[in-house]
């Protein structure tokens, strides 16, 4: 089995698909190879910047990283999107297959597409994405877009463990911004306000720029969220989307913050 673990370990470097893929199984299956596998992957990870990006259902998430990702490659970034589902009882790249229309070349120019669904509980769905996130870092993806839905208690573990994390809002979100407050303002690094073609756009970055301006701001030189508005159907504020975000990923590195644990924690 050593000699087997090696084996795989050498296909995902160099970026085998089928490898990649059977790897991330093992890990959404539990099965023991998968830790075994991770483990030997772990001192060929920590390049990859994670890209956490949530918000409500139907908030342009998909055709957001799929921008991102577009636009990542034509920088000649190498890029892995991970779509996390707690409602599907499916995996594998089918689901998204039919939900992102994909604008990014998949495989060939470097993108690697999975969809991950739970197979218990949401902590072991955050755990095993994460632990997918590697696999790709070791792959040798710079850049891994995770999407997850809202913000329940997976998406704010994955939020917690991600480099930088995007919030999608969305026109017409009212109260809403109101609500999602504490959740949500912990863990956005960078407000999106996708839809910004439609109405109300400016009613809630003004909701959200009057929140940001009341919190609490434990130092001087901490980091303020920007709000950056994108049109993900028309490709729209992407550059500057992805600016905020380089601009961040900086700022944190500057601190010294990684959040993505190098070694396994349990
Ligand atoms: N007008 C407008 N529509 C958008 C924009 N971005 C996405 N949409 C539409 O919103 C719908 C949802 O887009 P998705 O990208 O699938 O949203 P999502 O957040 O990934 O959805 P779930 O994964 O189901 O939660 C689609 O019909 C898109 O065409 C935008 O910037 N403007
Ligand atoms: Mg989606």
């Amino acid at each position: 089995m050593q000699e087997d673990i090696a084996g795989w370990v050498e296909r995902i470097r160099q970026g085998d698909v089928p490898a990649i893929s059977r790897a991330i199984s093992w890990i959404e299956d539990g099965e023991a190879r998968g830790q075994e596998l991770l483990q030997a992957l772990l001192p060929h990870t920590g390049r990859a910047a994670l890209i956490g990006v949530t918000g409500a259902v139907g908030s342009g998430k998909s055709n957001l990283v799929d921008c991102l990702a577009a636009l990542l490659q034509t920088r000649g970034k190498t890029v892995g999107i991970l779509a996390v589902d707690p409602s599907s009882p499916f995996s594998g790249g089918a689901l998204l297959g039919d939900r992102i229309r994909m604008r990014t070349q998949a495989n060939e120019a470097g993108a690697y597409i999975r969809s991950m669904a739970t197979r218990g509980s949401l902590g072991g769905l955050s755990r095993a994405t994460l632990d997918a996130a590697r696999v790709l870092d070791a792959a040798g993806k710079e850049y891994i877009l995770i999407e997850t839905v809202g913000v329940g208690q997976a998406e704010v573990e994955i939020a917690r463990l991600a480099d930088v994390t995007l919030v999608l809002l969305t026109p017409g979100m009212g109260d809403d911004v109101q609500a999602m407050k504490a959740g949500v303002m912990e863990i956005a690094d960078v407000f999106v306000l996708n839809k910004s073609d439609l109405p109300g756009a400016e009613r809630v970055e003004q909701e959200v720029q009057s929140l940001l301006s009341v919190a609490p701001r434990v130092e001087e030189e901490e980091w303020q969220p920007p709000i950056v508005k994108t049109v993900a159907t028309e490709n729209k504020g992407v550059e500057q989307l992805l600016e905020a975000i380089e601009k961040y990923l900086d700022f944190s590195k500057a601190r010294g913050r990684r959040k993505l644990p190098r070694v396994s924690q349990d």
